[in-house]
């Protein structure tokens, strides 16, 4: 059997590493063992030398409906506040260098809508249920997603999200940017989010990182500084082995087979 309770970890396709969430009764509400088990998956697959992309899903009914309630319920601010309750949840935005696809069908609320939005790209269905609902629970995004969402959306759209609660659907997810695309059935769905991950993991895995790397800079930096920074990491790829087999196949009119170094 699996090491893994709540989640299933597989290769479906060549260097694609996929982590389902799996706890079907609770719609993959993301209670803490799930959480570590998430990221213990991501750190192996992130890791591992044949994985070169990674795509991260629910089930066709849910994504995620949220942080485990019945969870936090209970909690106290203290407990909440020295345990650092939700803290290791944002480790794969730093553990994790290989690109990460969230697929995402049926709810993404609360937590879940966060978890989507630490991956670097969103797939979903058009019918796909995104939102922030915690206002409605007499709390507010913990995860990011006060951030990540107005930094997608903008403040005006995001305020009101936020502040009302209201769910959004995939294809306004689409529309407003938020997810790369939308898909009219969840076949459809992980059809293009494998075949977009192994079209991502068939490139030169330091070109791939590097790029990650830089597009993520741009959430945090001014746009002077970032655009050094995007320089000084393209001036560093003239010391891959890697730019030189790619330049070299393109003069040769040939395919790269790349080195990975
Ligand atoms: N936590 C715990 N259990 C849940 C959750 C959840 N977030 N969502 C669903 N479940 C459980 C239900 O309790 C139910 O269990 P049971 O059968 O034992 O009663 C089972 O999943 C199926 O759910 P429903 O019967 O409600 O299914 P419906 O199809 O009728 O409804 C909904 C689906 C609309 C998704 C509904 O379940 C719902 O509203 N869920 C809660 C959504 C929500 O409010 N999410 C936000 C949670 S708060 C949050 O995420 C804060 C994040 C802060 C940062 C991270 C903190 C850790």
């Amino acid at each position: 059997g699996s090491r893994y309770e709540y989640i299933q970890v597989s290769e479906p396709r060549p260097g694609v590493g996929q982590v389902t969430l799996h706890r079907p009764k609770a719609l993959n509400a993301l209670c803490t063992p799930l959480i570590t088990e998430l990221n213990a998956a991501l750190s192996e697959l992130n890791a591992s030398p044949t994985i070169g992309a990674i795509v991260l899903t629910g089930s066709e009914r849910a994504f995620a409906a949220g942080a485990d309630i019945k969870e936090m319920a209970p909690l106290t601010f203290s407990a909440a506040y020295t345990g650092a309750f939700i803290e290791s949840w944002s480790a794969l935005t730093t553990a994790v260098k290989k690109p990460l696809i969230a697929a995402v069908s049926g709810h993404a609320l609360g937590g879940g809508c966060e978890l989507a939005l630490m991956s670097d790209i969103i797939y979903c269905t058009s019918s796909a249920n995104f939102g922030q609902p915690e206002i409605k629970l007499g709390t507010i995004p913990g995860a990011g997603g006060s951030q990540r969402l107005t930094r997608a959306i903008g403040k005006s759209k995001a305020m009101e999200l936020i502040l009302t609660g209201r769910s959004f659907t995939g294809d306004e997810a689409e529309r407003w940017g938020v997810a790369a695309r939308a898909f009219p059935t969840y076949e459809a769905l992980m059809e293009g989010a494998l075949k977009t991950a192994e079209t991502i993991a068939a490139h030169s895995k330091v070109a791939v990182q590097a790029a990650k790397e830089v597009v993520n800079k741009s959430q945090d930096l001014p746009l002077r500084d970032g655009v050094e920074y995007e320089r000084r990491v393209f001036h560093s790829l003239f010391g891959s082995r890697d730019q030189k087999i790619g330049m070299q196949a393109f003069a040769e009119k040939k395919k790269a087979e790349w080195s990975h170094e």
